[in-house]
């Protein structure tokens, strides 16, 4: 019998169960059990190994939410009280939101202005127009107002203030030329604005995502992993509503995009107390 084939025929054997087996069939050559010498069945001396999730694992992230229906969206009410968002996606008819659109886009006195951040200046990615009875400050910059309203953004005021019984005195216009501009992260919480602003925000144009993010516990150092984050796409003619604590407790962004887009105008109406 050759090498292979005895080796063969041992091995079978050890795999028949022992109680049947009979004395012909026991393995011809002594053969040693192949675990002998290598201790796997004596208690282990060291310490076996256990897989430990820890709690910083096992924090999952809120699910990204999206808000494209009209309605009224408590989205948190805590700390200070409740936040909430009121979106009207269809507030302005396509065909009239296309003629304010180029009124706004040829109309206004668009300027690309600059921000500081850590000490250093640097050109917002955006254009802007600031309407008002007061001067207006934020990232360090205090933006003169245009104190006489342009006839659409007087029309445009008019609308939003029959519509929702709110009153504004200010105004910021921002034009996003393309997919490039974009507007970081910040909320609208300088002390001129009062304690939780009334915000109106009305857009034309090609739709961009509005983003949200619940501010961190102290603990947290800042870090908004673990933070509820809202999507608003904000459509050619919608309008949303920003009430309560919003400021206090969310910052809002417009992120840069990575597909093509064209312009975009986003008004911001607020109030402003110049006394605060
Ligand atoms: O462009 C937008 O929709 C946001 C504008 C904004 O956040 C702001 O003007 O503070």
């Amino acid at each position: 019998m050759s090498d292979k084939r005895r080796k063969a025929r041992v091995q079978g054997g050890w795999a028949a169960p022992t109680n049947v087996r009979s004395d012909r069939d026991k393995p011809k050559t002594p053969s040693v059990p192949v675990w002998v010498g290598k201790n796997i069945d004596k208690q282990s001396t060291t310490k076996k190994f256990v897989y430990e999730h820890t709690s910083e694992e096992l924090r999952q992230k809120p699910v990204e939410k999206t808000i494209s229906k009209p309605g009224v969206y408590d989205i948190s009410t805590e700390p200070s009280g409740f936040s909430r968002l009121r979106y009207f996606p269809d507030f302005v008819e396509p065909k009239i939101a296309n003629q304010l659109y180029d009124e706004l886009y040829h109309g206004l006195p668009w300027r690309q202005r600059s921000d500081v951040k850590n000490g250093e200046k640097y050109l917002q990615p955006r254009l802007t127009a600031w309407y008002g009875d007061h001067p207006y400050s934020y990232s360090g910059v205090t933006h003169e107002a245009l104190t006489e309203w342009h006839p659409t953004l007087q029309r445009i005021k008019d609308l939003i203030e029959e519509s929702t019984g709110l009153h504004f005195n200010s105004m910021l216009a921002n034009l996003y030329r393309d997919g490039h501009d974009s507007l970081a992260w910040h909320s609208d919480d300088e002390r001129s604005l009062g304690p939780c602003p009334t915000i109106a925000s009305i857009s034309f144009g090609d739709t961009r995502t509005f983003q949200l993010r619940k501010k961190p516990p102290l603990e947290e150092n800042g870090d908004y992993t673990y933070m509820q984050h809202i999507d608003v796409p904000l459509t050619h003619g919608s309008l949303l509503i920003m009430e309560g604590s919003t400021q206090e407790d969310w910052q809002h962004r417009i992120p840069r995009e990575y597909h093509d887009r064209s312009a975009r105008i986003n008004l911001t109406f607020r109030v402003i107390y110049p006394e605060l």
